[in-house]
Order: structure tokens, then sequence, then C-alpha cells
């Protein structure tokens, strides 16, 4: 089911498509003069996905206020219709990752015929045990799974295992766990014993997975906690990692680094080590910002890829990362947010693809830094534009996304279905 009017879509992309056809043909002839086929690029691209985290559609908060905006979805079935119409205009995101308690239903197989029909499937499910819920009975102000108190550690590990449950019926294979534990004082947690309860409550949930799934753990380097963290970078994320199994692994969320790390070379040590879960992908300038993807710095994700796709060039054992983008803020509507967003991490693919590998081995084993510097370059500045169009375009989706979902008027559609719920409260981890 679609919901935006195909023949719309078609209406839209035919006024575009003469332009599209010459610049798909100019770049084809600049790049078969390198020995590259476009349309075996434009394939590549059309099989490339990106999950669309469910929290990202519902929008409108900073972590000190929400701004609701028109039409916002008031739960997951109005946030997978969102989705569905991400995916419809950019052909890359059929797949949601939800967060649990906020997307939590009664009838998680209602949920998945909802999204089977929307053409949608489920990626990684997420537990939060960051924040208290009604009812609940034990508070996570001090920790929750490497809380000092067992109770409360049972009650978080408790709430992990009910949600590999609940993505068993989804037809998730992975669990992201992410907790916010940490301190705030120097002296208020003893490091060690502290990171003892978090690999006995993670053991207990690793032992929960089905066999074919994976657990990924998302390291943070401060916030909530601004002393320590108890994952707190890619290191601890990994020692538990290994500690825990071959289904764990440390998945990049790429603002939860101190500014400046060298995010591409630690993929490439996870690469390594099969240890590379997946991305949370999204941009920053100071922390952990959840800005849109390639925003800022188009270049560091580029250079991601490129270990990405050298991983792939190599058929490296073990090598099969979970893309999810992970981002929310305030001042742009989240769908079209969101389709730029896949659309940049799609570009950073396709540039990486591009790269001349054999040539950059050459250089990198003759050691000439600016000739292999330039060679990821060239790669970087080629306008691939007309790859991304044409693969969308060949799948149904639209040759210009933005432009095609504003002239459909969804969201001002939903902006009538789906008056404001008036809810006040904070918006976004
Ligand atoms: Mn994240």
């Amino acid at each position: 089911m679609n919901m935006i009017d195909v023949s719309f879509v078609a209406e839209q992309n035919r006024k575009a498509s003469t332009a599209l056809d010459e610049d798909y043909a100019a770049l084809g002839a600049k790049l078969s003069r390198h020995g590259v086929d476009i349309d075996a690029i434009t394939s590549k691209a059309a099989e490339f996905q990106v999950a669309v985290p469910s929290w990202g559609t519902g929008t409108g908060g900073t972590r000190f206020a929400r701004f609701p905006g028109v039409g916002e979805p008031r739960n997951i079935f109005e946030k997978l219709e969102d989705c569905a119409v991400i995916n419809q205009m950019v052909q890359c995101t059929g797949a949601v990752s939800p967060h649990f308690p906020w997307d939590k239903v009664d009838d998680f197989s209602e949920l998945r015929q909802t999204a089977d029909a929307l053409g949608l499937a489920f990626d990684a499910v997420n537990s939060n045990t960051f924040q208290d819920q009604t009812g609940q009975k034990h508070s996570y102000k001090y920790g929750s799974l490497t809380h000092v108190d067992r109770a409360t550690r049972d009650q978080a590990v408790d709430h992990n295992l009910e949600c590999i449950e609940w993505g068993k019926t989804l037809g998730s294979k992975a669990l992201t766990v992410w907790i916010g534990d940490g301190s705030n004082f120097a002296g208020q947690s003893h490091f060690q014993r502290q990171l003892e309860r978090y690999l006995e409550s993670t053991k207990r949930i690793y032992a929960a997975l089905p066999s074919d799934w994976n657990m990924f753990l998302e390291h943070k380097m401060f916030e909530p906690a601004f002393y320590s963290t108890v994952i707190q970078d890619w290191g601890s994320s990994v020692l538990c990692a290994m500690e825990l199994g071959d289904k764990a692994k440390s998945l990049v969320d790429l603002g939860h680094h101190a500014p400046n790390v060298n995010i591409e070379m630690i993929v490439s040590r996870l690469i390594q080590f099969k240890k590379l879960a997946g991305f949370h992908f999204n941009d920053s300038k100071y922390g952990d910002d959840d800005l849109d993807s390639g925003s800022l710095h188009p270049y560091q994700q580029f250079l991601i890829f490129n270990e990405l796709v050298d991983a792939e060039y190599r058929q490296q054992e073990g090598f099969n990362p979970a893309y999810m983008l992970d981002q929310s803020h305030n001042v742009t509507d989240p769908i079209e947010s969101l389709m730029n967003s896949a659309a940049e991490v799609q570009r950073s693919y396709v540039k990486a693809l591009l790269i001349d590998r054999e040539r950059l081995y050459g250089y990198q084993e003759s050691n000439d830094a600016l000739m292999a510097a330039n060679t990821l370059k060239a790669a970087f500045n080629l306008d691939v534009e007309p790859i991304l169009a044409k693969a969308r375009m060949q799948k149904g989706g639209a040759i210009d996304p933005i432009a095609t979902y504003r002239a459909s008027g969804y969201r001002q559609m939903v902006g009538e279905k789906r008056p404001s719920s008036g809810q006040s409260g904070s918006g976004i981890v």
C-alpha cells in the first residue's frame, strides 16, 4: 500500500526525467572513461538500505522542550505511515527500528501486519532503561543494568527480555542496548564493580537471544551522566562484546564520541575483529547532537563508507553491519529530514563505491600519501546525484523526494487527520 498516489509520483518524475537522463548520460560517460559501468553502480545503490528510527518521525523535541509539529504521529501505527512515505520517496528505508516501551502495543502481530501492508519490516529493537515509566516499581535514577540494587537490575533485565519477545513477533533480528548508567561525581561509583554488574546483567540478556539474533552494544561518551558513563567508548563496548560472545557487537553512533575522534579508524578496527554491529548515522558539531546525516561532516561520513566498502570489496569474513539513522530535532519536518539523511548516507556509499581501490592500494604500498589522498578526493568530489535519482526512480521512488513530498500535500493531510495530542513532556533522548 502506498501512502502517496503512485500516478502522482510518476507525473512528478516525468517532469524531471529529461534532465535526469541528460545528467545520467554525462556522468555515465565520465565514469566509463575510468572503466566504471554506471548501471552497475546504480544497481548497487538501489540495493542499499538504511533503517529509520521510529522516534525520528515523532518530532518536535529537544532535550528541554517540545515544539509540536503539524500532524505529528501519535502512536507507532502513525509513525509507520510516515516511515512508509519516506520509503516510498527514497526507496532505501524499508525497515523501521522501534523503541520500547514508546512503541509498545497490545497486539504485536497486528503491528507486524500493518508494517507488512505498508511494505516495511522491523530492524533492531531498542530497549529503554534510561527513564522511568508510569507505574514502574524501581527507579532508574541511579542506574538500570548496573544499579547497586539487585531488584532494579532484575527489572531492567526483564525489560530487555520482553523487548526480545516483542521483537521476535515483529521479525527483528537484533536488540540494541544503550544505558544512561554512569556517575556525576568522582568517587560516586566503583568503576570495576559497576562494569561487573553490567556484564552480569547483559549475560542474562544475551542468554535469551534467539540463535539468529545479535545484541548491539551502543556506547556513548557522556550524558545523561557527566563524569563517567559505564559504556563510554568503543573500548568498553568491544571488551564487553568480547566477554559476552559472538552475537554481541559494538554499535557506532556517530555522535557518541569525543570531538575529532577518528571514527573511521574505529570502524576499521571493529570490522577487523568481527565486532562491528552497525551504525546510528547522524551528524554533530559538539556532542550527541542528532543532526541530519551528512549535514555538517559529509567527508567524515564518506571516509567511514570508504572503510565499509573496502571490507565489502575484500569480502571480509563476518561483515554484515546494520545501518540505521538516529536523529531527531525540531526545526524541520522530520519526514523531510529523514529522507535527506537516508539519501546522504546512500550518497556516501555510492561515492565510496567509486573509489579506485586498486589504485589506492598501490599508492599506499608505494608511500605516495598525496596521491592516496587525492584518490579518495576524486571519488568524493563526484556529483553522484544522477545515480541516486535513477536508483530511486527505477524502484518507484521520486527523482526529487523533497519536492515530490511537498507537492503531495501529505503533511497538510495528516495535520487534519491527527489533531495535536497537546503533550508537553520532554521530547527525545
Ligand atoms: Mn543512537
